[in-house]
């Protein structure tokens, strides 16, 4: 084969190759570039043979090895560009997004019944003109006993064993050491003190179904000139009707706190049987959902408070209990869960 022969025969093989060469074959197409165009490749190989022509010859072939070089090369290039178009394709093909399709539902949260409950009860002392002031979880045994007239070694503190950071700082067992710091802070020449104070308290008390060892309460407090059990009474019974009913009653039983007296334990009549006896109830008529009296003189003047001149009320109320009965939720345990199937009843 002449030189000539051996370029056209090069150039019409690579050609027919490149030709049926499929669309996804990037790498044999370079490795054919390689081995046609490459330095050591058919190409040069068959020009180390230009050497043996004679003068007028060797231009010639010269000319047409160049136009092979070109041909080949326009050829690889194309073949390059048609192999990464198809690529390209593909991935778009696959990568398709239907823009009409409906998206994932996303799961709606919701606030927790706990959350709820609060605010509802804010909400209603907000509109009878109290303010909510918030407290400290974790208390100094100053505040949470001695200034709630529990000094040192007074046996009610049994009932109220707690969680010790040292033996002065404590996570306190009610929301009652608020009544204290805000009696502290509150100037009574601008009018009488309502407020009231939601929160998490704490007690050496074993998990059962109406027992945690942490659970929530609601504090309340009025201090002022003439304030009087008949307000308390008042109070107590919009709370009670808001939360369970208009139809409800309260009932005031005599108790005991140290940082009230008198106190009282309030019930409130039945909303499951309206107070004839029913398993809510336990067939008394009436449900416990309070703790509550008349501020203590002592109380009001260890915060300075002159405790001729004013007097007050306060009281305290368990949230989860206020929910429990609301719902008939029957085990408190189910608050602190996060399982979503108790969570989402309260939607
Ligand atoms: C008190 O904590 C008083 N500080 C309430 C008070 C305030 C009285 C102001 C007078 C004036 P008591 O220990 O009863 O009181 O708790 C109040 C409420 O908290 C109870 O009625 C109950 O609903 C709830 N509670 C008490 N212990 C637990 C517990 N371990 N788990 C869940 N709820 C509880």
């Amino acid at each position: 084969m002449t030189l000539q022969e051996e370029l056209q025969s090069l150039k019409t093989e690579t050609l027919e190759t490149i030709e049926t060469m499929s669309l996804d074959g990037a790498k044999e197409l370079q490795e054919l570039r390689v081995s046609v165009l490459g330095k050591k490749g058919k190409l040069t190989e068959i020009l180390k043979g230009l050497k043996d022509l004679s003068n007028e010859m060797r231009p010639v072939i010269g000319k047409e090895a160049n136009e092979v070089r070109d041909a080949l090369t326009k050829a690889f290039e194309e073949k390059a560009v048609a192999i990464s178009n198809e690529k390209i394709a593909k991935q778009l093909e696959s990568e398709k997004i239907d823009v009409t399709l409906p998206g994932k539902q996303l799961k709606h949260g919701n606030r927790h019944v706990l959350t709820q409950i609060n605010e509802e009860i804010e909400d209603i002392f907000l509109g009878m003109g109290f303010q909510v002031v918030d407290g400290f979880e974790v208390e100094t045994d100053y505040y949470n006993f001695e200034r709630m007239n529990l000094p040192k070694n007074h046996p009610a503190r049994d009932m109220q064993d707690t969680f010790y950071i040292t033996e002065e700082v404590l996570l306190r067992t009610h929301t009652s050491p608020v009544q204290a710091r805000t009696l502290d802070n509150h100037d009574f020449s601008k009018g009488a003190l309502k407020m009231i104070s939601p929160g998490r308290v704490f007690r050496r008390d074993t998990d059962d179904a109406t027992h945690s060892h942490q659970f929530h309460q609601i504090e309340g407090l009025v201090v002022g000139e003439n304030i009087s059990m008949s307000d308390l009474k008042g109070t107590l019974q919009v709370i009670s009707q808001k939360m369970f009913g208009d139809d409800r009653k309260i009932r005031l039983r005599p108790s005991y706190f140290p940082f009230t007296e008198p106190s009282v334990e309030v019930d409130v009549s039945c909303f499951k049987c309206g107070g004839t006896g029913c398993n809510v109830c336990k067939y008394t008529g009436w449900i416990e959902i309070l703790g509550a009296g008349m501020v203590h003189p002592n109380v009001l003047e260890m915060s300075g408070v002159d405790a001729q001149k004013y007097s007050g009320f306060a009281f305290g109320l368990g949230q989860e209990r206020i929910a429990m009965l609301r719902y008939g939720i029957n085990d408190i345990r189910g608050f602190y869960q996060g399982d979503e199937r108790f969570n989402e009843q309260f939607n």
